[in-house]
């Protein structure tokens, strides 16, 4: 929505008296998407969900719904319901169309609609919802109001009848079913994880916001009966299912990110400040310090996740270390002859969310991944500033703990420049060889060269063996590596896997980092596809996003996808990565699904056939399930995940290591029941909080 929203903003801004709304069709939409959502493929694709989402939340944050669900219907169609007032559904006074038909079938400005009680234009409101329409084959939107259940179905933005009440209703709020046109999205494919987590956080931020999520998509769409319903939930199918609801926002928040941490004091520190100025309609912080010397600062504006940060930030930071060493200083905490925090003195250890929520947001550059508002800077510089100044002041205990972890800080800092700069200017690295267990490749053209890291030994001498020598280099990875997040530079390179790692990309670290040096310009994570997996592919990222930033900005960072199944009929061998894929081979090979757990072997005897039982035989599928690489053979592992033409690799984007580094292994892991029982736990965890 970025460049276009802008401009449709100026429009609704300057409106007067003889407010002229202006009305434009859908078909700029479909013939440029990327203007509107970013991509067409999977992040804009999600961005849809997000999209419909946003105008349901915007409905809560004015304080007229406060329960929603988004739930993943069959067909690849995706409904959002909340229990809001209800899009108007009467005649709109300029368009003399309805005001439902006008939201969903025209590009318009917003505001006008969304009347006095919107001050947020993060979404103005509905204005979203004609995009997706415009990018759906078909949509739907049902509305509960003033008594009635009004529907109106659209196909690629374009409304297929009036809107018509199909029956009465007591209840208030808007449904709106969408199913996304596979002529603009190459690849309809939900990813629940994503979809999950983006609705996980969304909760964190607007609290006492209730979102469900359901994944319906393997349900016979005979056994829902969607006509009928409200919410899905309702209907109470067995499905894959959570519910986040936090009472305490962005309490609840750091309590979630820290809640394998230590904290170094008992009070989280929140603050909220409503109408800071004329742009700026709040200001909202959390903070905890923890026993660590990393730091986790999230900040959001308009309740989009800034990854690159921006001007709040920058006024947060600021504030905090202004606040800090006033503090020290005037409880004598500090001596004159320490001299002062510094800005990194008084991060270590320190878990915060920054929130701001502005009337015009402008964002840097086509992302909204970096704030560029510059009120928010000293909007949050003051208001955190004061109200942290005196949380100082009125909790001493905490005020000390902080402190004494920033003196540690700077002491620690001090005592480690020593020592870093032995390790890393005196050459540690320059003078070390390659590691032992690295087998390079025979090319020294970086753009043509390949570092597969793999996990455990097996694997990495079947990976050895199988690999094209001139561009493939492996190292092996033996168990876990140093969790970073915990570890001092000086401390993680005594540890032989990261030297080993460091010395093989070329390019040092810390201070004397150097991207050109980079000797491959692919770096390709390859773990079990089981929670060890999972657990070291998290602390590789992790160590790529603390350390080595610029290997995943530039592009050169992937995770090999090894399939799940191997699937034999005779002398076709085929390799299935996902459950569909193993559905589809199937069904070419002529087995059901049915049949399937009958006729299938699932060990490969066939030494002992007789010629009577050939032609059987020969129809016979066998399945072999992979549950790590060590398992392949060193050709199988060629075919499958290092043969360039048919593995399967996803590039590492800066906010997949983000996440990494934030979320620990239940919420990354595949184990949906593990997750759900934790989110549970915790969800009544922060309700309990309060
Ligand atoms: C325009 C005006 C009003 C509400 C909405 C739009 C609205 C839009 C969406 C989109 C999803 N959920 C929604 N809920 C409400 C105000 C109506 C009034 O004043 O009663």
């Amino acid at each position: 929505m970025t460049a276009k929203k802008t401009t449709k903003k100026k429009v609704s801004s300057s409106y007067g008296a003889d407010s002229i709304t202006v009305l434009e069709g859908l078909e700029p939409v479909r013939k440029r998407p990327g203007m509107y959502i970013g991509t067409t493929g999977p992040d804009g694709l999600h961005h849809l969900i997000w999209e419909v989402f946003d105008n349901s939340r915007d409905e809560a944050m004015s304080g007229f719904a406060d329960d929603i669900e988004v739930a993943l219907l069959p067909r690849n169609r995706v409904r959002v319901v909340d229990n809001g007032r209800g899009i108007p559904v009467g005649k709109h006074k300029m368009t003399k169309v309805s005001a439902l038909e006008t939201i969903m079938t025209t590009l318009h400005a917003g505001g006008k609609f969304g009347g006095e009680g919107y001050k947020v234009s993060g979404g103005l409101h509905g204005v979203g919802v004609s995009v997706v329409n415009a990018l759906s084959s078909y949509a739907r939107a049902e509305v509960h109001r003033e008594g009635g259940h009004y529907s109106q179905e659209y196909a690629r933005g374009k409304k297929k009848a009036a809107v018509k009440k199909i029956g009465a209703s007591k209840r208030t709020g808007t449904i709106i079913t969408f199913e996304p046109d596979t002529d603009i999205f190459k690849d309809v494919v939900f990813e629940w994880n994503k979809v999950v987590a983006h609705l996980r956080q969304q909760a964190y931020l607007v609290k006492k916001m209730r979102i469900s999520v359901l994944d319906l998509r393997d349900v016979d769409e005979k056994k829902i009966d969607l006509e009928s319903a409200f919410y899905v939930r309702e209907m109470n199918l067995n499905v894959p299912s959570m519910t986040f609801y936090f009472e305490g926002g962005l309490r609840s928040l750091i309590t979630f990110y820290n809640h394998h941490q230590k904290p170094l004091h008992k009070n989280i520190f929140y603050c909220e400040r409503t109408d800071v100025d004329d742009n700026v309609v709040s200001v909202e912080v959390a903070l905890q310090y923890v026993d660590d010397i990393s730091s986790r600062i999230t900040a959001f504006a308009n309740n989009t996740y800034n990854a690159e940060g921006g001007t709040h930030l920058t006024g947060f930071k600021t504030a905090l270390t202004r606040t800090i060493n006033n503090y020290a200083r005037k409880s004598k905490f500090l001596k004159e002859s320490e001299g002062n925090f510094t800005g990194d003195d008084v991060l270590e250890g320190l878990t915060a969310v920054v929130s701001v929520k502005l009337r015009e947001v402008q964002f840097e550059g086509q992302t909204k991944a970096k704030l560029g508002s510059v009120e928010a800077q000293s909007a949050v510089q003051t208001v955190f500033g004061d109200m942290f100044a005196s949380y100082l002041e009125e909790h001493p205990d905490d005020a000390k703990a902080i402190v004494n972890k920033s003196a540690l800080a700077l002491r620690a800092r001090k005592a480690a420049k020593a020592a870093k700069d032995s390790v890393l200017r005196k050459g540690a690295l320059d003078g070390l060889t390659l590691p032992g267990k690295l087998a390079d490749c025979q090319t020294k053209k970086a753009e043509q060269s390949e570092l597969f890291i793999v996990e455990g030994d097996s694997a990495g001498g079947s990976a050895k063996m199988g690999r094209d020598r001139v561009t493939q280099a492996i190292l092996p990875l033996r168990g876990k590596i140093l969790n970073v997040e915990r570890a001092r530079l000086d401390r993680m390179l005594s540890s032989d896997a990261i030297k080993d790692l460091v010395v093989a990309f070329g390019t040092a670290i810390g201070d004397v980092f150097n991207i050109e040096k980079l000797r491959y310009h692919k770096i390709i994570i390859a773990t079990d596809a089981d929670v060890d997996g999972a657990h070291i592919r998290t602390l590789l990222l992790t160590l790529f996003f603390r350390h080595f930033l610029p290997i995943i900005e530039g592009g050169y960072l992937y995770v090999a996808q090894p399939p799940l199944y191997k699937i034999v009929k005779g002398k076709d061998i085929r390799y299935a990565y996902d459950e569909k894929e193993k559905q589809t081979i199937l069904k070419e090979f002529g087995v059901s699904e049915l049949e399937e757990e009958e006729d299938v072997d699932d060990e490969d005897d066939s030494d002992s056939v007789t010629e009577a039982e050939k032609p059987q035989r020969a129809k016979k599928v066998i399945i072999q399930r992979y549950k790590g690489l060590g398992e392949m053979n060193p050709e199988e592992l060629w075919e499958t995940s290092m043969n360039p033409h048919n593995r399967v690799l996803k590039q590492v984007t800066v906010e997949d290591a983000a996440e990494a580094h934030q979320v620990f292994d239940t919420l990354m892991g595949t184990d949906v029941v593990a997750r759900k029982s934790f989110i549970q736990s915790n969800a009544k965890l922060a309700q309990l909080d309060i």
